[in-house]
């Protein structure tokens, strides 16, 4: 596992915030345990980009209503994040800044998504901003954290996944760590805040 020692944030940087919606915090249709406590770490990274003048990228699941991947179309997910609605807003204890882009994913009714890559525009937007090196978080970690970080290797940005703060499904015991150790391996980078230098 590569681990940085120290990493310095520079002009080609960006940050992309996956899913951080009220359905999945406590109280929301497909809760993901513990997933309040990543917040107040995502705000800090949310500081240190806009302080920097970096750009931040926010990333949403955004559902019609009778989307395939819920239970009553035959998917394996219970009704969350339909768009438009309180459980499709970005949490409220979020901090985000003034300017971010927002990226709708999984806007089809026929076809689910995980990555925030997948039929977005969101590559492109990246290429435009010179982005060379995307600092990942959010939820969940086993699966739009997972498949969106995979997609970002593939493009061939550089990642460093927020270790911090992202947090998991678990649907089987483990599939949190097995999907950070798929990622490391695909060549994310681990990185805890402290270790950021601003
Ligand atoms: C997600 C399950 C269903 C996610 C989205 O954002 O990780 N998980 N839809
Ligand atoms: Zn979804």
């Amino acid at each position: 596992m590569t681990q940085p020692a120290h990493i310095k944030l520079h002009q080609h940087d960006a940050l992309l915030i996956v899913d951080v919606q009220n359905d999945f915090l406590p109280g929301g249709s497909l809760a993901v345990a513990g997933a309040e406590a990543i917040i107040p770490v995502l705000n800090r990274y949310i500081d240190l980009f806009t302080s920097l003048s970096l750009p931040v990228f926010v990333s949403r699941d955004w559902h019609p209503v009778h989307h395939c991947s819920f239970f009553n179309s035959g998917g394996d997910w219970p009704v969350h994040c339909v768009a438009g609605t309180d459980g499709a807003e970005f949490s409220s204890l979020l901090n985000l800044p003034q300017q971010f882009f927002v990226i709708s994913k999984a806007t089809h009714e026929e076809k689910d998504v995980y990555s925030a890559f997948e039929d977005t525009n969101l590559a492109n937007l990246l290429r435009q901003y010179n982005v060379e090196r995307l600092f990942i978080g959010g939820l969940a970690t086993d699966y739009c954290v997972l498949y969106t970080v995979q997609d970002a290797l593939k493009y061939g940005f550089s990642v460093i996944l927020l270790s911090d703060a992202i947090s998991a499904v678990n649907i089987s015991a483990g599939d949190g760590n097995k999907a950070i150790e798929a990622m490391l391996s695909a060549g994310a980078v681990a990185l805890h805040i402290s270790e950021i230098i601003p």
